[in-house]
C-alpha cells in the first residue's frame, strides 16, 4: 500500500468553499467514490469522493475550514499501489445538490437540485427562487441543503426534505430538524383541525442564536395548557369580532356614589361587576349567546343558567374561573366573589370545578390599558366579551360636544352559531344596559 494525497478536484469556478462536514476519520476504510467531505457553495452542497479505495491515514481539513481546488483533503493508504495519483482537473464531485453554475464544471453524479415537486413556476430560475424566500421557510421549489447522513435519515422516515426548515448555517437541514418536522407533522395530524379535514403547515423551526444572544425559558404548566386550549379554539371556531363604545358616564357616577357603602361592606366595586350584570341580562335576552354547539355541530345546546367566566391574569398565566348564577347576584356579592376567586387564581388555588361550567366569558383589560383587542372565544362557549379601558371623549349630542366616559367593548363570536346581525344586536343591547342601568330592572 502506498500513501497518497487526495487533493480537492476541479469542481468548477469556486473559491474558498467552506467544509461543512467531514465524513471520514483516520483509520476509516473507504471505497472508491465514497464521500470524504461535504462542501457548500451559495447554492449547492457537494460531496467530494475518494478517487480510489484504501484506508484514511490523515484528515487534513476540519469543519468550517475553507478549501480550494488542489488543496489536500486527506492522505490515504491506497489499496492498489498502481492506481494513478488523482488529477485535480479530472475528478468529479460525487453528489451536488444544486446545479453548478459554471458550464466548465464536471458532470455531477447527482446533478439535479433537490426541489419540492410541482409548484415552482417552470420559468423561474432556481437561484431566483433561492433569493425570493427566506432561508428558513420551507418553500415549494426551493433548493435545500443537507448532508448525506441527514438525507439518508430523512429517506428512512419518508420525509420530503423540501418541506423541512433548516436551522443550521445558511438554513442547512440538520437531523434534529427532520425529527422536529416528524414530531410536528404527527401533532398536526392528530389536532382537532386536522381531524376536521384541515391541514396546517408547521411554523419553521429557527435557531435564533444565529441572530444574537438568546435565553430559553420553559412555559408554565398553565401557559402550556391554556395555549393548547386557545389554539384549539382559534383553529376550530370561525371568529368575528364586533366592536362598540358605550357611554358609561352615568354608570361611573353611580359606582362612585356606591364607593363608601362598598368599602363598608368590605368590597371594591370596579366597572367589571356592572359589566357582569349587564352581560347576564343580554344573555337572558339573547339565548343563542348562552349556548354551545354539540359535538356533531348540528345542535345548539341552550343553557338555562347564566354562569360567566372571567379571565384572570396570574403570574403563571391566564385562568378563567367561573362565577355562577350571575343573574341572581347583586353587585356587592359579585364583587366579593370576584375578589375571592381572583385571589385564589393568583395563588394557584383554583380547582377544576372553579373553572368549569361557564356559558360566556369576559376578558377585561380595563385595569391595565389599551383601546381595543380581539379576544378568542373560550370554546365550547360561543362568544366572549373583551373590555378595554374607558376614556373621557368628546361626544356630539346634536348641538355640542360633551365630555362622556366611553368604554370600548369587543364581542368575539362563533360565526357558525351567531350571525353578524345578531352579534351587532347583542352588543347594542349590552351597550344600552351599561349606558342606562335602569334597563336592568325592565
Ligand atoms: N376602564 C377604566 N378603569 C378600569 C376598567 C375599565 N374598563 N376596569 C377596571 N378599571 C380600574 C378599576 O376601577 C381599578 O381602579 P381603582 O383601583 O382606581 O378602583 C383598576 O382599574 C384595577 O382594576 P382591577 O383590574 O384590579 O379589577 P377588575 O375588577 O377590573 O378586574 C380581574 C379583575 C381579575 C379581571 C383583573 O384583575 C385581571 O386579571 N384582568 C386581566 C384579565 C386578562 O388577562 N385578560 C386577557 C385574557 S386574554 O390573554
Amino acid at each position: 500500500m502506498t500513501v497518497k494525497s487526495v487533493p480537492l478536484p476541479d469542481i468548477g469556478n469556486f473559491k474558498d468553499l467552506p467544509v461543512i462536514e467531514v465524513l471520514v476519520a483516520a483509520g476509516d476504510r473507504v471505497e472508491a467514490e465514497q464521500s470524504l467531505i461535504t462542501l457548500e457553495s451559495d447554492k449547492a452542497t457537494m460531496e467530494i469522493p475518494a478517487p480510489f479505495a484504501g484506508v484514511v491515514k490523515k484528515v487534513l481539513v476540519k469543519t468550517d475550514d475553507t478549501v480550494n481546488v488542489g488543496d489536500i483533503i486527506v492522505e490515504m493508504d491506497a489499496d492498489d499501489a498502481a492506481s494513478p495519483a488523482p488529477e485535480p482537473a479530472k475528478t468529479a464531485p460525487a453528489a451536488v445538490s444544486a446545479p453548478a453554475p459554471e458550464p466548465a464544471a464536471p458532470a455531477p453524479v447527482e446533478a439535479a437540485p433537490e426541489v419540492a415537486p410541482a409548484t415552482m413556476p417552470a420559468t423561474a430560475p432556481a437561484n431566483e427562487e433561492n433569493t425570493t424566500y427566506p432561508i428558513n421557510s420551507p418553500t415549494p421549489g426551493a433548493v435545500f441543503h443537507a448532508s448525506p447522513s441527514v438525507r439518508a435519515f430523512a429517506r428512512t422516515l419518508g420525509v420530503d426534505l423540501a418541506k423541512v426548515s433548516g436551522t443550521g448555517i445558511k438554513g442547512r437541514i440538520q437531523k434534529t430538524d427532520v425529527t422536529a418536522f416528524v414530531k410536528n407533522t404527527l401533532t398536526q395530524a392528530t389536532s382537532p383541525a386536522a381531524t376536521a379535514g384541515g391541514s396546517i403547515p408547521p411554523l419553521p423551526s429557527i435557531d435564533f442564536s444565529q441572530f444574537g444572544e438568546i435565553e430559553t425559558v420553559p412555559l408554565s404548566r398553565i401557559q402550556k395548557r391554556s395555549g393548547k386550549h386557545l389554539s384549539t379554539c382559534w383553529l376550530n371556531i370561525p371568529h368575528v369580532t364586533q366592536f362598540d363604545e358605550t357611554d358609561i358616564t352615568d354608570l361611573e357616577a353611580f359606582r362612585q356614589s356606591l364607593k363608601a357603602r362598598a368599602e363598608k361592606a368590605g368590597v371594591k366595586l370596579t366597572p367589571l361587576v356592572f359589566i357582569l350584570k349587564a352581560v347576564a341580562r343580554a344573555l337572558a335576552d339573547y339565548p343563542k349567546f348562552n349556548a354551545s354547539l354539540d359535538v356533531s355541530g348540528e345542535n345548539l345546546i341552550l343553557k338555562k343558567y347564566i354562569h360567566i367566566g372571567v379571565a384572570v391574569d396570574t403570574p403563571n398565566g391566564l385562568v378563567v374561573p367561573v362565577i355562577r348564577n350571575v343573574d341572581r347576584k347583586g353587585l356587592f356579592e359579585l364583587s366579593a366573589e370576584l375578589a375571592e376567586v381572583s385571589a385564589r387564581a393568583r395563588d394557584g388555588k383554583l380547582s377544576p370545578e372553579d373553572m368549569s361550567g361557564g356559558c360566556f366569558s369576559i376578558s377585561s383589560l380595563g385595569g391595565i390599558g389599551g383601546t381595543q383587542f380581539t379576544p378568542i372565544v373560550n370554546g365550547p362557549e360561543v362568544a366572549i366579551l373583551g373590555v378595554s379601558r374607558s376614556k373621557m371623549s368628546p361626544v356630539w349630542n346634536g348641538e355640542t360636544f360633551e365630555p362622556r366616559l366611553m368604554l370600548p367593548l369587543a364581542l368575539s363570536y362563533d360565526h357558525r352559531v351567531i350571525d353578524g346581525a345578531q352579534g351587532a344586536r347583542f352588543i347594542t343591547a349590552l351597550s344600552a344596559v351599561l349606558s342606562d342601568l335602569r334597563e336592568l330592572i325592565l
